[in-house]
């Protein structure tokens, strides 16, 4: 089915939102925060630099030195505002499209890459990084992510200023995966210091919204039995207040909390897909109208917050950034075919290197042999 221009391009009433898409400042009774220039500045150049490496990863597919990419085009503001409101110790479960939340955990975007091009899962340390690994098994993340902040919170680290919050990243369609209802039940009766982080994009690959709920996702959270908010997922700065309320309220024992970050998918669901076979280019065209960036550009010129240097100086960081990628992309070695014997058990056993060496003689064996090498 081919869907319409849908009352989806709307967030209705209960819609938080801080800065309208035409970049004029809002208040709002509950989860009004002030932020100073060089903070605007800051989540204004967060966005633009995961922009520009997301667009670089899209072209690297392209020109076959990935394998597949995930865009995160048009969830800018969504990622940039939770992952800045997350403090060192919190802890983060993404999907497999968090590139902005990877990005402000300090995760460098060349890390990304080899998930992409299938030579690793992510070669950051989780834990060091309070980023877990990409999960892509819908949903999955929410259990880890429950089980995580349980403990967080049977081992007394919830409770006051310094306590410790989990944040847990997943789409619209994962809402209807079984996985995700049994991590809410768990969390809501323990009590268990976790944000549900729903970037409702619109989109389950071609599945639109419609075929997941006929109640607003965040209207789900009273079912379990805590409080559910819908942000505007395109403003970077209700993202932040909204985020940063929920992971407070978790760190002090009032968690859990849903929020649904209410967005739009910019670009095809992967580089495997094709958009315009389930969608009309004019849904795509009102949420061009609400681009996260512009409307934070738009606010800082307004307010004489931010001069042409500094939008100069960002754009040059954003082609140093992306030149950077590509130069590490292109040069990244090959794993030989052994490492499967060596980095999937923690220790070695003697069947696994019997194997092994059964493998390799093997692999001798071909004129041209690729085992142990890096071509
Ligand atoms: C358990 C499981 N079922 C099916 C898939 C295939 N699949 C990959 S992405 C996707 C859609 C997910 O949509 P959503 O949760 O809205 O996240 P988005 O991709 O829009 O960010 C599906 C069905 C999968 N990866 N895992
Ligand atoms: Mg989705």
């Amino acid at each position: 089915m081919i869907a319409g221009l849908r009352a989806t391009t709307e967030g209705g009433a209960d819609l938080v939102q801080l800065l309208t898409p035409e970049g004029e400042r809002v208040h709002h009774p509950d989860f009004d925060i002030e932020v100073t220039p060089e903070e605007l500045r800051g989540l204004y150049r967060d966005m633009v630099l995961i922009r520009r490496a997301d667009r670089e990863g899209n072209a690297l597919q392209r020109q076959g030195q990935l394998g597949i990419w995930v865009p995160l085009l048009g969830q800018e503001a969504a990622q940039i505002g939770a992952g800045r409101a997350m403090k060192p110790h919190d802890m983060a479960f993404p999907s497999y499209r968090e590139h902005g939340v990877a990005w402000c955990r300090g995760i460098d975007p060349t890390e990304i890459l080899g998930i992409f091009r299938g030579t690793d899962h992510g070669s950051w340390d989780p834990l060091a990084a309070r980023f877990h690994l990409y999960t892509i098994v819908i949903g999955n993340q929410c259990l880890n992510a429950t089980g995580y902040a349980m403990g967080q919170r049977f081992q007394g680290k919830v409770g006051d200023d310094d306590g410790e919050a989990t944040i847990c990243f997943f789409g619209d369609g994962a809402t209807s995966q079984g996985d995700v209802h049994e991590a809410m039940v768990w969390a809501s009766v323990y009590d268990a210091p976790v944000v549900f982080y729903c970037q409702n994009n619109q989109w389950a690959i071609s599945e639109p919204i419609e075929r997941q709920t006929r109640v607003p996702l965040y209207q789900r959270a009273s079912g379990y039995g805590f409080p559910g908010i819908r942000v505007d997922g395109n403003d970077v700065l209700a993202c932040l207040a909204v985020s940063r309320w929920a992971l407070d309220e978790c760190r002090h024992g009032n968690g859990p909390v849903l929020i649904e970050a209410f967005t739009y998918r910019m670009d095809a669901h992967t580089t495997s897909d094709d958009p315009t076979r389930y969608r009309l280019s004019d849904e795509l065209e009102a949420w061009k109208l609400k681009d996260p960036i512009e409307r934070v550009r738009v606010h800082l010129v307004k307010q004489q917050w931010a001069d042409q240097e500094f939008f100069d100086s960002v754009q040059a960081d954003a082609d140093e950034l992306a030149a950077r990628l590509r130069d590490f992309c292109v040069n990244m070695p090959t794993p030989g075919p052994e490492r499967i014997f060596s980095e999937v058990y923690a220790q070695e056993s003697p069947q696994v290197r019997a194997q092994r060496d059964e493998f390799l003689d093997y692999m001798a064996g071909f004129a041209d042999a690729h085992a142990g090498g890096e071509h």
